[in-house]
């Protein structure tokens, strides 16, 4: 798995804001711009109100790149997507903890598929449901918005909530990732790096910009300018 560029920096475009008319030359230009990871946003319509991805985005991504593929699932009942979603490529598996009754025995099962396995957590979602889990993590995602649509606004009291997830992971000698996702800028990156993310999850900031590639480059060199 592809620890980024060097710099403890990943950046992870969203398909979902994606033109998925242009998905091959969408995917390109973030590549070239230097995207880490490609993030995939699977919705239900019933743990979050919209609907979107599923295995066939998964493996059309696979086949277009072998760069690491980060799928969020925003599904009730994620187990019944395990098998299908490492079957289609996927590289990280990140389910939310109220979706599903044995969060261990899921994080554990999407280790043994070979994928990182990811706990999110939504913004009024307490630290404490990662904490009894914390040696079975290789992601803790904090959502920086309430799941369900691109393009919203970053929830300001994120910063204090990973600097508290930064400190979650380190009382645990975790080197769990700490990615973030929802409403990243370039305003916004800055804040949530100084408060310990290392990953960061951006899709209307890339996309809905002129150019995806430019973008994926400014975002990480926003994190590098506080260092
Ligand atoms: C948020 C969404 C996130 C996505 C999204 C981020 O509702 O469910 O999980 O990753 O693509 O988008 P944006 O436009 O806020 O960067
Ligand atoms: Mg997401």
């Amino acid at each position: 798995m592809s620890n980024g560029g060097g710099d403890g920096i990943r950046i992870a475009p969203s398909v979902l804001s994606a033109d998925l008319a242009r998905l091959a030359e969408q995917v390109k230009q973030v590549l070239a711009g230097g995207a880490d990871w490609l993030h995939v946003d699977v919705m239900d319509g019933r743990f979050v109100p919209n609907l979107t991805f599923g295995a066939n985005m998964i493996a059309a991504l696979r086949g277009l790149t072998d760069k690491p593929i980060d799928v969020h699932l925003m599904v009730v009942e994620p187990e019944r997507y395990l098998e299908s979603f490492a079957a289609a490529g996927a590289s990280v598996f990140t389910f939310h903890p109220e979706a599903t009754l044995h969060v261990q025995r899921l994080l554990a099962a999407a280790r043994s598929k070979g994928m990182l396995a990811g706990l999110a957590l939504n913004p009024g979602s307490p630290l404490q449901l990662a904490e009894e889990v914390v040696a079975d993590l290789d992601l803790l995602l904090i959502m920086t918005v309430n799941p369900g649509f691109g393009g919203q606004t970053y929830v300001p009291a994120s910063n204090d909530k990973i600097r508290r997830a930064r400190e979650l992971l380190a009382a645990h000698g975790s080197r769990a990732f700490l990615e973030v996702d929802g409403g990243i800028t370039p305003h916004t990156i800055a804040a949530a790096h100084a408060a310990g993310a290392d990953t960061f999850v951006a899709g209307n900031a890339i996309f809905t910009s002129g150019d995806p590639a430019r973008e994926v480059r400014d975002l990480r060199r926003r994190c590098l300018v506080t260092v």
